[in-house]
């Protein structure tokens, strides 16, 4: 594709896909409300808040494709999630109807269904059942992109993300953990796949312990190659057993089920 926009592009997953998805396109749009690097060959770099509908609508302008990555990524207090994650979205999806249906990865995540017990196996059919505010905010992006869907045929991969970093920092990302180089592949079969629809996708590796059906994997060509298990020694060396009842044990979205809903 001639131009790829990735959202987010100073987080996490926005370096890392900065460094390592510059194939996928002629030229990378690297957006984020917060600094980022000058420009490199084949970057553009955009500073923009996803509230600000204007901004959006010029940052989608001549994109091909939206690695979506921008917004809150934890829970915070509303007004935060709202800008970023509801107007943010709602912004995002109107500039990409305006600008000719560039395809989407949204990234949702585990916490869209965090209230699932962790010895209950879900799939994608299974109702949302959010965390927090920022699982709400979550649903709601998936409900969008469905909109978008039914009504003007926009293609979004909705890919719930478990928990990608480097390593599992704790037991529970034994299960959630993906891997930094199974993100990559499934970035690349997302905007590699002749016809995407709008599935629902769990952004997981290929780990031992895992409480969701990855079958809609096979929509895209995707199949995740790293294992958790790698790490389990290591885990359970580091970090002590915690009690069977707490929230981090009981539900799939571990410690955020005891956030509560903060006012500022
Ligand atoms: P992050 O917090 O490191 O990066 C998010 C980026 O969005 C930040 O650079 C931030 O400045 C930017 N941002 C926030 N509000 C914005 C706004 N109003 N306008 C423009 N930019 C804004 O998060 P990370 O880990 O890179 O995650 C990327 C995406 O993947 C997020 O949407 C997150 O919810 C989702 N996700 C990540 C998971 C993970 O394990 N890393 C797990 C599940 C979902
Ligand atoms: C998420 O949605 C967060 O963005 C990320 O920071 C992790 O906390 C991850 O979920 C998780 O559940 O481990």
């Amino acid at each position: 594709m001639k131009r790829l926009l990735i959202t987010g592009a100073a987080g996490n997953l926005g370096r890392l896909a900065r460094a390592r998805l510059g194939h996928l396109a002629d030229v990378l749009r690297l957006s984020d409300i917060a600094d980022l690097d000058p420009a490199g060959p084949g970057e553009e770099v955009v500073n923009c808040d996803l509230a600000d509908a204007d901004a959006v609508h010029d940052l989608v302008q001549d994109c091909d494709g939206i690695l979506h990555l921008g917004g809150v990524s934890v829970e915070r207090p509303w007004d935060q999630i709202q800008r970023g994650n509801i107007t943010g979205v709602y912004n995002l999806y109107e500039a990409a109807r305006a600008h000719g249906l560039p395809r989407i990865l949204y990234a949702s995540s585990n916490h869209a269904i965090g209230y699932y017990r962790q010895d209950e196996v879900i799939d994608t059919t299974a109702p949302q059942k959010p965390d927090g505010l920022y699982g709400v905010s979550k649903c709601f992006g998936e409900a969008m992109a469905s909109l978008y869907h039914s009504k003007f045929g926009q293609e979004t991969a909705l890919i719930r993300i478990g928990s990608c970093f480097e390593k599992p920092r704790d037991r529970r990302m034994l299960a959630t953990w993906l891997s930094p180089d199974d993100f990559v592949r499934l970035v690349e079969c997302v905007f590699r796949v002749p016809m995407l629809g709008c599935p629902i996708i769990w952004g997981v590796s290929d780990n031992d312990e895992g409480w969701w059906n990855t079958e809609t994997a096979r929509l895209i060509g995707w199949r995740p190659k790293d294992n958790s298990e790698t790490f389990r020694a290591e885990i359970e060396a580091a970090a002590p057993c915690p009690p069977k009842d707490a929230p981090e044990s009981v539900y799939q979205g571990g410690k955020f089920i005891a956030e509560p809903i903060y006012k500022d």
